[in-house]
């Protein structure tokens, strides 16, 4: 296993057939959190734990808090320069695919070609309604997706904002509010009524919900075929780049598997040198330790 880019630069010039299955820590230098390890914990709840059916059912006005304080964060941050290089390359290359994890919407913000992005846990701005009996989904870019949900403002702390009051008048406090940092557990987070949630405009009777992969569920079975028809349609698949993933979760971690029976070297580009895929490193493979948003643009030049 080597870190040597010279060898990869020339193995990628002669790849026909590329993957490259991204992850939260392609984000990372955007500034938004990945699950696991540090950054995984929103308040006191572990990420993984609120991405759940069952954490929705039991208190979905803390799931949306969660989901809609991420879609803020989201659309506050902007793509890196991984995310772009990623784009150039699907622009360039006639036999490259991305399956990203990710549902930020920073690839799609870099210009990544959407034919050249296949979305395996879906997207933070799609919504879906919970109805058994409706098949409402739509794209949704509101922030707040509906009042309750705004990021409330030391303004709008009880215990802050008489503690304000007492130094500066009114207006002043005001022009001064800042949002709060909800992903603090030591930072208020008001209560919301379930009434308050987004609710379904076509059935006007079920919640909507993220349109994400929670735990337990179904990957978009289009997405899924996309992605078998290129593997299966492949004589060779050349490499599979591994991008800020610990590469946990099925089926998307099978992916690099799947990539090395058809022939595929590896490419692994993560901080953690410990974040191996599931089978291992072979000889052949590489592993380029750091930040993605550094690493990425180097050595696709
Ligand atoms: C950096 C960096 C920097 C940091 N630069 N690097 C087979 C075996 C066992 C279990 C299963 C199986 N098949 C299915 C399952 C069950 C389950 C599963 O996989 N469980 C595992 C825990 C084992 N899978 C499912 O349920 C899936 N559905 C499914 O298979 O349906 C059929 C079925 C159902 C029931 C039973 C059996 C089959 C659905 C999975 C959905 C995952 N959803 C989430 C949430 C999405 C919505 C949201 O965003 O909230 O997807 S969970 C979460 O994990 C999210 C991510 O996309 C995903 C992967 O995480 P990712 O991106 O790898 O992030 P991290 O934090 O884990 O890693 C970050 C990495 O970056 C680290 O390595 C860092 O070191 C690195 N890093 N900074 C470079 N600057």
């Amino acid at each position: 296993m080597s870190s040597d880019i010279e060898s990869f630069t020339a193995h990628l010039q002669s790849s026909k057939r590329i993957l490259a299955l991204l992850g939260a820590g392609l984000s990372a230098s955007s500034g938004l959190p990945t699950f696991r390890g540090t950054g995984g914990l929103w308040r006191t709840h572990d990420a993984i734990s609120l991405a759940t059916p069952e954490a929705f059912a039991r208190n979905p006005a803390l799931v949306w808090q969660f989901y809609s304080y991420r879609r803020h964060m989201a659309l506050k941050a902007s793509p890196n320069r991984a995310h772009f290089a990623l784009a150039e390359l699907a622009a360039k290359h006639p036999g490259f695919l991305a399956l990203s994890q990710n549902v930020d919407g920073l690839s799609q913000r870099a210009k990544h070609p959407p034919e050249k992005l296949q979305l395996l846990h879906g997207s933070l701005f799609n919504v879906k309604c919970t109805s058994f009996y409706c098949s409402y989904h739509a794209e949704n870019f509101t922030d707040p997706i509906v009042p309750a949900l705004k990021i409330p403002t030391d303004e709008s702390d009880p215990t802050t904002k008489e503690a304000r009051h007492a130094v500066s008048d009114a207006l002043h406090a005001k022009q001064n509010q800042k949002e709060l940092d909800i992903a603090d557990a030591q930072v208020y987070l008001p209560s919301i009524q379930v009434s308050d949630l987004p609710k379904c405009p076509e059935c006007r009777e079920g919640l909507l919900r993220p349109g994400v992969v929670w735990f337990g569920e179904s990957l978009p079975s289009k997405v899924l075929n996309t992605v078998d028809k290129f593997i299966s349609d492949s004589d060779k698949i050349d490499l599979i780049m591994v991008i800020g993933t610990s590469a946990s979760v099925y089926p998307a971690a099978a992916y690099v598997d799947n990539a090395r029976a058809k022939g595929a070297r590896v490419a692994v580009i993560n901080a953690d040198r410990a974040d191996e895929p599931a089978g291992g490193l072979r000889d052949n493979d590489w592993f380029f330790e750091g930040d993605a948003a550094q690493i990425v643009p180097e050595i696709l030049k």
